[in-house]
């Protein structure tokens, strides 16, 4: 019986060996939540990750450690789709239609492009990073999603999936379901904890500011004892004027479920190393038990390998249905069997 819940549709690269808090606070943890409600598809985007140079044998084992952190952050295989993008090729052949339907000129303002080009030096970037939004317009799609849970970065590609589904609907006829943008407001991004003026990313300048949930819990508390804050002593929520006070809250107060004002009242009075000594404990609670449920899933990759087939089974069977449909509103003539 097909689902009649509302669907979402989300993706995370196999790029860095570990999650770091901003995927998990800005994403997973919103996708582990949706799949009580909705029907659920997440993937291990690895044609994404290809964009920039990857080591096989590395871009292998990642593939396989995201989506052992998956499950440890709390994916039931029962409760939603989970599968590697590669395992699914109707997305790539999804994506060169909408390469087709895209502008140059709107690919060029994906400021992500902007941003990544800059890093690997503009002449360097490949064509598929230029082009990688395009692919994420067509993961989407292909899914027919209506919601797709995302931190704030992610908010363009989103913009420019509906544009393009519009289009596409606009000239061929109805095709598509326009998706919404999923951004919960106090973790859309996530702060580097050494400069909270940048978002929390596996390539920034210094691991320092950089959560990654798979570091050895020591490091992970000093990491929070030394976050930067100000010269203020007051703990409280003002993103403007104290980011690096800010972020620490709204960590603190995703991980435990304290309300922000309520964790101000907690700490008034005390000082910036009262905050950071608890967040760190909460940290490291955190942290304990999901490298350990990391470790159980990859110490059993006969078992994890084959619930990615079983999911890439099951995403299967909608991406193959949306594609004929599209090639057929194209006007791509059958292949006779
Ligand atoms: N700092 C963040 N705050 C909130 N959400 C974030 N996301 C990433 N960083 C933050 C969200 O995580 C999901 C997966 O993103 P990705 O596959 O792009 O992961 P990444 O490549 O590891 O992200 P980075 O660190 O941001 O990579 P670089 O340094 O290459 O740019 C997405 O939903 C994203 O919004």
């Amino acid at each position: 019986m097909p689902s009649t819940r509302p669907r979402v549709l989300s993706g995370i690269q196999p790029t860095a060996g570990s999650f770091h808090l901003g995927n998990y606070l800005g994403a997973v943890r919103q996708w582990v939540a949706l799949q009580e409600s909705h029907d659920a598809f997440y993937m291990v985007v690895d044609l994404h990750a290809i964009t920039v140079p990857q080591d096989p044998v590395e871009l292998r084992a990642n593939t396989r450690l995201a989506a052992a952190q998956l499950l440890a952050a709390g994916l039931d295989p029962e409760r939603c789709t989970l599968f590697v993008q590669s395992h699914v090729p109707e997305h790539a052949q999804l994506a060169w239609i909408m390469n087709c339907l895209a502008g140059f000129g709107e690919a060029s303002r994906m400021t992500q492009f902007k941003d990544k080009s800059a890093k690997h030096g503009a002449g360097n970037a490949t064509v598929g990073l230029f082009t990688y939004p395009i692919l994420q317009v067509a993961d989407i799609l292909l899914y027919q999603a209506n919601q797709v849970p995302v931190g704030e970065d992610q908010r363009q590609h989103i913009e420019l999936t509906r544009d393009l589904a519009d289009r596409f609907n606009g000239r061929f006829g109805e095709t598509f379901t326009v998706p919404e943008p999923y951004i919960l407001k106090e973790t859309a991004k996530i702060y580097d904890l050494q400069d909270p003026s940048i978002k929390m990313s596996k390539s920034a300048s210094t691991p320092k500011g950089l959560i990654n949930l798979l570091d050895d819990p020591k490091t992970t508390a000093k990491k929070v004892k030394s976050a930067v804050t100000d010269t203020d002593t007051v703990i409280k929520y003002d993103t403007e004027n104290k980011p690096g006070v800010s972020n620490l809250l709204s960590i603190y107060s995703t991980l435990t479920g304290k309300a922000i004002a309520e964790l101000e009242a907690e700490y008034e009075g005390k000082m910036y190393g009262a905050l950071k000594t608890d967040l760190a404990e909460v940290m490291v609670e955190f942290v304990t038990p999901f490298r350990t449920r990391t470790q159980q899933y990859l110490d059993d990759p006969e078992t994890l390998d084959s619930l990615l087939a079983k999911g890439a089974e099951k995403a299967r069977a909608v991406a193959a249905e949306t594609l004929a449909t599209a090639y057929d509103k194209v006007g791509l003539l059958p292949a006779k069997h």
